[in-house]
């Protein structure tokens, strides 16, 4: 009672630790997406997605989660359709995981929670003229998210993995100079799509989520690849970099759209 303020035991991440954390906000992600509510939405276009491997430039470890960033300045690597009326770059992609497979995924189906979460983070290039300009602005950001479950090796993901050694800490950054990250979609089409917010401060209510039904199987050790990366600079007090997700947010006044029926 003496401490009734502390909510939690555990020590927040940095990332946390301002008040860019508290939003107030009606439009907030991750969700758990309920399958029975979701709206089929006929109108509903297939993505369209064209990514150019030679614009992938480096992969680094941002003390959050690990980076892959692509070369934003041409239209070479774009997604539109789906809910889209513009069309948005690829700018990076990153995962969220947990320290084990019963937690990780940020956004949950009918309350299952995935192992781990793949985003494609996109910027509407038709309306804004950079992804930090597109970041604070409405309709300016479009996220692809995929979940991973446990199954058959990933060879495509293998190739991202085999680059940890050099991104083990805080900052690292390695050259990664041709990648496809289509090859880290599932094949199936399906999708659900809502209006919602990036999942780290500045939290803005700025994305175009779309999150693929069918998920990508990776195997237990790829997933351990994962957690023996490091929140942490070179040289500090090493911690593993696991639990990198947000918490679930309320739906508020909402509706989730799926592709399929
Ligand atoms: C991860 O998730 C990083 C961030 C990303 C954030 O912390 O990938 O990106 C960088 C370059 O640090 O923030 C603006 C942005 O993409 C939140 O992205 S998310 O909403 O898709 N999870
Ligand atoms: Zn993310």
């Amino acid at each position: 009672a003496a401490c009734s303020y502390k909510l939690r035991n555990v020590e927040l991440h940095p990332l946390w630790q301002s008040s860019s954390s508290v939003t107030g906000g009606t439009k907030q992600s991750p969700i758990d997406i309920q399958a029975r509510s979701s709206v089929f939405d006929p109108k509903l276009k297939p993505l369209s997605i064209c990514y150019d491997p030679t614009t992938c430039l480096q992969i680094w470890n941002n003390g959050y989660s690990f980076v892959v960033e692509f070369d934003d300045t041409t239209e070479n690597s774009v997604v539109t359709g789906g809910p889209l009326n513009n069309n948005f770059r690829l700018k990076q992609f990153h995962f969220h995981w947990g320290a084990i497979n019963d937690w990780g995924s940020e956004h949950t189906v009918d309350s299952k929670v995935f192992p781990a979460e793949l985003h494609l983070v996109h910027w509407n290039s038709d309306l804004y003229k950079c992804f930090e300009e597109a970041i604070m602005e409405e309709n300016g950001l479009a996220v692809i998210g995929v979940f991973l479950k446990l199954g058959t090796h990933h060879p495509e993901l293998q190739s991202v993995i085999d680059l940890f050694p050099s991104i083990k800490y805080k900052d690292a950054v390695a050259a990664f100079t041709y990648f496809d990250p289509s090859t880290l979609m599932p094949s199936c089409p399906d999708y659900w799509t809502y209006d919602g917010s990036l999942t780290t401060p500045p939290l803005t209510e700025s994305v175009t989520w779309i999150i693929k039904k069918k998920p990508i199987e990776v195997t237990q050790n790829q997933l351990a690849a994962f957690r023996s990366l490091f929140f942490t600079s070179i040289g500090e007090e090493e911690k593993k970099m696991v639990d990198n997700f947000r918490p679930l947010q309320p739906l508020m006044d909402r509706t989730v759209r799926s592709s399929f029926r």
